[in-house]
């Protein structure tokens, strides 16, 4: 019989990869974890909104139904504090920076950027969701947390993930050694190794792109996307298309079946609509750790300085071929002197 590592374990045996480990790390990806199992659940129940009450009603125990993306990121941040590991969180769901002050977490060294329920627009009609985590240590441990500490890099993060509630829920991280999924059994309520090392096919033949709004996108994605189109057996074109409208959802068929994710800048949204901290990030960070690539059309998206916890950046993200095709045909259609290539014209340290 094959031997099943649930998430619990396999953390606690990676520790040792971390020259500075003390298990602070490995005790906040076990709280992260725990909370997804309980918004889990609650995902779970969506369908039974009628019969439980709608969002913004009163339920049967007298308790108001909250909206799931309220109630996950407030299951979020209560296991962070009760952890004791983060001392700051940045929430998609927050406007600010929440402090972690208790004597608990006065020693806590790292800083969490999540996005609770990524996609929560999908949930009224039975569709995959997320959740997206995102890690760093905090700067100095001489001098109190502030914003600084978040406004890190992409490329300082310690740890990042996602947890997908789709037709099998799934967390899927990396800590900078390879990316590895687990599969979370509801039978005994635990994640399980099912994915180990995950990697990226190279190249792929499936786009992911919202074409609604093709006609706001700049030259060079446009063109991409004709590109994907055009017959060429040598190269499996035409492409597939999907787009599930859950960046979570659209990025894990990516990097289990190889294709681009593009959420790139537009007319009507200039640097995009995803964000850089607590979205492009870490999904970055798993593409890259699984040998995929992630690009803002011209750039890493790690290498981004952050400067602002709610920053939007474009992203291209998946297999490296795909994704370093559409970078030649940003720098072709849409060079960043254009006046499309410098709409989101951040600094790069
Ligand atoms: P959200 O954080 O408000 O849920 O928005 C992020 C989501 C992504 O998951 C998804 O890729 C994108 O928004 C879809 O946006 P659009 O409907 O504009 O295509
Ligand atoms: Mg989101």
């Amino acid at each position: 019989m094959t031997k099943v590592i649930t998430l619990g374990q396999f953390i606690i045996e990676r520790q040792a990869d971390f020259p500075y480990a003390k298990g602070e790390l490995s005790r906040l990806l076990r709280d992260i974890g725990i909370a997804s199992k309980i918004v889990n659940r609650e995902v779970n129940k969506a369908g039974l909104v009628d019969i439980l009450g709608e969002t913004g009603s009163v339920n049967i125990q007298g308790e108001r139904v909250k909206k799931l993306d309220v109630y996950a990121n407030e299951q979020f941040i209560s296991a962070l504090k009760s952890g004791g590991e983060c001392c700051m969180i940045a929430s998609e769901e927050n406007e600010e920076l929440i402090f972690i002050d208790s004597e608990i977490s006065s020693e806590a060294k790292y800083i969490v950027a999540i996005d609770p329920l990524d996609g929560s627009s999908n949930i009224d009609v039975n569709v995959s969701v997320g959740t997206i985590f995102s890690i760093y240590r905090r700067r100095s441990m001489d001098v109190p947390v502030s914003a600084e500490d978040v406004l890190q890099r992409g490329l300082r993060q310690v740890a990042a993930g996602y947890v997908i509630y789709g037709s099998s829920t799934m967390l899927v991280y990396t800590t900078g050694c390879g990316t590895n999924g687990f599969t979370l059994d509801p039978s005994i309520g635990e994640f399980c190794l099912s994915h180990p090392d995950l990697k990226m096919p190279q190249t792929g033949t499936i786009y992911s792109v919202n074409e609604g709004y093709y006609v706001h996108f700049p030259e060079g994605v446009k063109k991409y996307i004709k590109y994907c189109q055009v017959e060429d057996p040598s190269t499996q074109r035409p492409y597939t298309s999907r787009y599930v409208g859950s960046a979570v959802a659209d990025i894990h068929r990516s990097l289990i079946k190889g294709g681009i994710f593009i959420y790139p800048s537009s007319s009507h949204v200039p640097q995009g609509k995803l964000r850089l901290l607590y979205e492009a990030n870490p999904l970055s960070f798993v593409a890259e750790q699984a040998g995929g690539r992630a690009s803002d059309g011209y750039r890493r998206i790690l290498e981004i300085k952050t400067t602002a916890i709610h920053q939007r950046t474009p992203v291209f993200i998946g297999s490296a071929e795909m994704v370093k095709k559409a970078e030649e045909f940003m720098a072709r259609y849409s060079p960043r002197n254009s006046p499309e290539g410098s709409l989101n014209d951040l600094l790069v340290e």
